[in-house]
């Protein structure tokens, strides 16, 4: 085909799709002897259709794999499906489809789109967490963590859905209603599963100093959810007994320091001694219910004003004789975390002060800063920071560390009762995981509740245990409750009747080892398999939403340590390499009567926004993350069968450093569809040069070639993909040049032609195919391997410039002694030092050529 035709990306992109499955070009093999390089993005949800942020997604980690590949490695780039959970029950609830029709439906038609993409993925690995074979080997690992201690029953407090008769994450109780149903969620004692994830708590912790190539916000998140501290568990003596008959009240404390600031104590409104008081005391009681209907999550208790009430009971100060101080209970205090209970300092906690100022309680300031006098006093801002104690009898002077010891030493060495009055204790704010879920699209737990023997795991060769088809979604609540055959079984133990259970497993339960299944997926006798498991992981690059930063991966590094435990194979960081990427936004649009507008009905009409079809003015909105709610998505389809998936591709990796939030406009995609026509006329224009024999030596061409290819590997090593679109920019400029100039020899064409086409085949690997065919190289741009730099030719020939932002230089430029002005604008804009001082587009751009780039923001 000749290449002075328009690039037809639709048809030509499909028949280059066909012919690496043809070659089965992308499968992997575990006996491969090269190096392993193991890159995975975040399997989707099965929703029915991929939108923009997939495409982002998985373009990224597609580059990363194509690259690789071309360095020599071995690449496992695998893609499945997190396939259980609730949308499939709502749309059988709604739409009366069984939910496995649902989902295998929307598999198939992701799937479809996937492929659109052109992603190197291995789909021979490919599977479903709803897969019998997958939930089969699941509960194998279930029962293998069940007998290795790391599995167990407990009742706990759960927010109950009366209406949907299911239990509710804190989350979903929004101002204590359910958020789907909109009833008054009730508080339930319920016996529930739970993975003994603090067990490891200690270990989960301090490995994550070792995971070094991880986004320094994501380390925090887990760090702040595990949560250490190190504190001191104290008991105030009552000054009566209490309804319950308790005569102290113990609490946890970080602080205790600040022991001559208390002025009060507080229980949470689920503490026994709260519900014994409210049993005597109606107004107790009320506000109990009140503080339980609020919802128990950290945002709703943060959010809420800090609201108590006196229970009339009063404790000793344990320091002060003859002192003692009201007990509360109060709306800020968790029942599920210390002891339940604290003692307040007003002046060094904000809660516990906005608490004092309402209720006319002491603030006695104990600590002053380092740089204060000793008259120094809180005023209505909590002082938290650093400081000498003062106010403070026998601490006055000491450091806040100094302080603390000396409390901790002398309610240690003191007996209240026959125990010690104080012990140093390490908390955590982790839970264990509580798995079970009273749905049905979830993985059985396997195991049977008998009368007379108690909870017996289903026997190995009763697995796998699964869903029944004949279930109904008519009725709120678990159709498995209700399902006449599946809960009635003989006990494997006793053969005496016994009941199924009917919960079924979290869904994060499913994504947190489905990256081990990936290395032996069709392994029937057992889960993972040990030896391959160990040969492929940890994955090198792993890619996905930040959202995910807490809970999936600290599952998924529990998980592995528990398999470890139960001997399917020893690596417990799972995940080498963590990339978070941005959001896709867009403008979003309304019409007169506020509804929002899809972007494909809006139409410039004279520079101003017009509904497409009736005219009317339309508002411009903020530019925010792509949600359906807002309709402010773009297709990927349409987008990919109107300009091509190498479009799309080149679009999303451009510009945008990928950490960032990238705005889909439609300029932006314009732009990247005329460099694919680009290109593709660039190298038409190369092939007829590449025999000429020219009368230079080609030289200023070879080392910007030379260059150019040791750039953008080492921005793709660093995923620095917007930079490395960026110098296929310039090289392209470069070479364009080059071709203008009739001394330049074909055969330094022919090595930047070759060279060029291999470096951007990660990117837009369509394209690449056709050129790769079209200079007439054999096989496919996909198997060939990285250009080689000859380091002979990367001296000189480049200036460093200083880059200022706004008359600050903040950073420095490396570029071609001859680079187009607007190459250089492009190549500043993508510096990371310079977007981090951007708000958007800059107002001007000043290239003083060899001397300095001034950016105006
Ligand atoms: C007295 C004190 C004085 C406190 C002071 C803080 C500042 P972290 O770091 O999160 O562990 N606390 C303890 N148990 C609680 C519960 N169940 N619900 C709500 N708050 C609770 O925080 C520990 C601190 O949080 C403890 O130290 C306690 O208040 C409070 F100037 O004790 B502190
Ligand atoms: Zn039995």
């Amino acid at each position: 085909m000749s290449t002075s035709e328009r690039y037809n990306a639709p048809t030509i992109e499909a028949k280059w799709r066909a012919a690496w499955d043809e070659a089965d070009l992308f499968r992997t093999h575990n006996d491969d002897p090269r190096p392993k390089y193991y890159v995975l993005e975040m399997f989707p949800y099965p929703s029915g259709r991929i939108h923009m942020g997939h495409v982002r997604n998985y373009t990224m980690g597609d580059v990363v794999a194509r690259y690789r590949r071309a360095k020599g490695y071995n690449v496992l780039h695998p893609m499945g499906w997190d396939a259980f959970g609730m949308p499939a029950e709502n749309a059988a609830m709604q739409n009366n489809i069984h939910p496995r029709e649902w989902t295998y439906a929307n598999i198939a038609s992701m799937k479809k789109q996937l492929k659109s993409m052109g992603l190197s993925l291995d789909w021979s690995r490919e599977f479903a967490t709803c897969d019998v074979d997958y939930y089969h080997q699941q509960q194998r690992l279930f029962l293998a963590f069940l007998k290795e201690g790391l599995v167990a029953r407990k009742t706990s407090k759960v927010n109950w859905d009366p209406v949907d008769q299911t239990v509710l994450a804190n989350e979903q109780v929004i101002d204590g209603r359910g958020w789907r149903s909109g009833a008054q969620v009730e508080q339930r004692e319920l016996s529930q599963w739970f993975f003994k994830i603090t067990d490891y708590a200690d270990d989960l912790l301090d490995a994550i100093d070792g995971l070094d190539r991880w986004p320094d916000k994501v380390r925090l998140m887990q760090r702040n959810w595990i949560g250490r501290s190190e504190g001191l568990r104290m008991r105030f003596e009552m000054k009566s007994t209490g309804p319950d008959g308790s005569n102290e009240i113990e609490v946890f404390t970080t602080r205790p320091d600040t022991i001559f600031g208390a002025s009060f104590v507080a229980v949470a409104a689920g503490h026994p001694l709260a519900q014994a008081v409210a049993a005597a005391r109606p107004d107790v009681a009320a506000f109990i219910e009140e503080t339980q209907r609020m919802g128990t999550s950290a945002v709703a208790i943060e959010s809420a004003e800090k609201k108590g009430i006196d229970t009339g009971l009063r404790v000793a100060h344990p320091f002060l004789e003859g002192e003692v101080m009201p007990v509360y209970v109060a709306n800020f205090i968790l029942m599920e975390y210390g002891t339940g209970a604290i003692f307040g300092c007003p002046a060094h906690d904000q809660r516990d002060l906005d608490f004092a100022l309402k209720y006319d309680l002491p603030v006695i300031t104990v600590v002053r800063p380092n740089d204060a006098d000793d008259t120094f006093d809180v005023g209505v801002e909590a002082y938290t920071g650093d400081g000498v104690l003062i106010n403070s009898h026998f601490l006055n002077g000491m450091t806040i560390p100094d302080a603390k010891d000396a409390i901790a030493s002398r309610l240690e060495a003191r007996m209240l009762g026959n125990q010690p009055q104080g012990e140093r204790k390490v908390n955590y704010r982790l839970r264990d995981w509580g798995i079970s879920r009273q749905r049905y699209w979830g993985c059985p737990i396997p195991v049977i509740h008998c009368e007379a023997c108690g909870i017996v795991p289903v026997p190995e060769d009763q697995l796998p245990v699964t869903l029944p088809d004949d279930v109904t979604f008519d009725v709120p609540g678990n159709p498995l409750d209700r399902h006449p055959t599946f809960t009635k079984v003989t006990c494997p133990t006793c053969d005496g009747p016994a009941r199924r259970e009917t919960d079924t497993m979290d869904t994060f339960v499913d994504s947190s080892w489905y990256f081990a299944r990936f290395t032996a997926p069709d392994a029937t006798d057992m889960p993972i398999v040990p030896d391959v498991m160990e040969s492929w992981l940890p994955v090198d690059q792993y890619i996905g939403g930040v959202e995910h930063a807490i809970l999936h991966l600290l599952y998924s590094r529990f998980f592995m340590r528990a398999v470890a435990k139960a001997g399917y194979g020893d690596r417990p960081e799972p995940f080498a390499g963590l990339f978070t990427q941005g959001m896709v936004t867009h403008e979003t649009y309304k019409d007169a009567a506020g509804n929002w507008v899809f972007p494909e009905e809006v139409v410039l009409d004279n520079g101003a926004a017009v509904h497409a079809k009736t005219g009317e003015p339309i508002t411009v909105g903020a530019v925010e993350s792509m949600s359906k709610s807002k309709k402010n998505v773009v297709d990927p389809d349409e987008i990919i069968s109107s300009y091509g998936a190498d479009t799309a591709r080149w679009f999303m990796l451009s510009d945008t450093p990928p950490e960032r939030d990238i705005e889909w406009t439609d300029g932006g995609v314009d732009s990247a569809h005329r460099f694919v026509q680009r290109v593709w006329r660039l190298i038409g224009d190369a092939i007829g040069r590449m025999e000429d024999p020219g009368t230079g030596d080609g030289l200023a061409l070879r080392k910007a070639t030379h260059a150019s290819i040791r750039a953008i590997e080492s921005d793709i090593e660093g995923l620095g993909f917007n930079r490395a679109v960026a110098r296929l920019y310039e090289w392209a400029n470069v070479l364009q040049k080059a071709l203008a100039d009739p001394a330049t020899p074909g055969a330094a064409i022919r090595e930047s032609v070759d060279a060029m086409i291999r470096c951007f085949a990660p990117m837009m690997p369509h394209l690449a195919e056709e050129c790769w065919t079209a200079i007439g190289n054999e096989g496919f741009a996909a198997a060939a391997s990285w250009p080689k730099v000859d380091e002979s030719l990367l001296v000189e020939d480049a200036v460093t410039l200083p880059v200022q932002v706004n008359g600050k230089k903040r950073a420095e430029i490396t570029v071609p002694k001859d680079a187009a002005k607007e190459d250089i604008e492009r190549a500043v804009l993508a510096l990371e030092d310079v977007q981090r001082f951007l708000d958007g587009p800059p107002r001007r751009i000043i290239v003083v050529p060899h001397r300095i780039v001034n950016v105006v923001a």
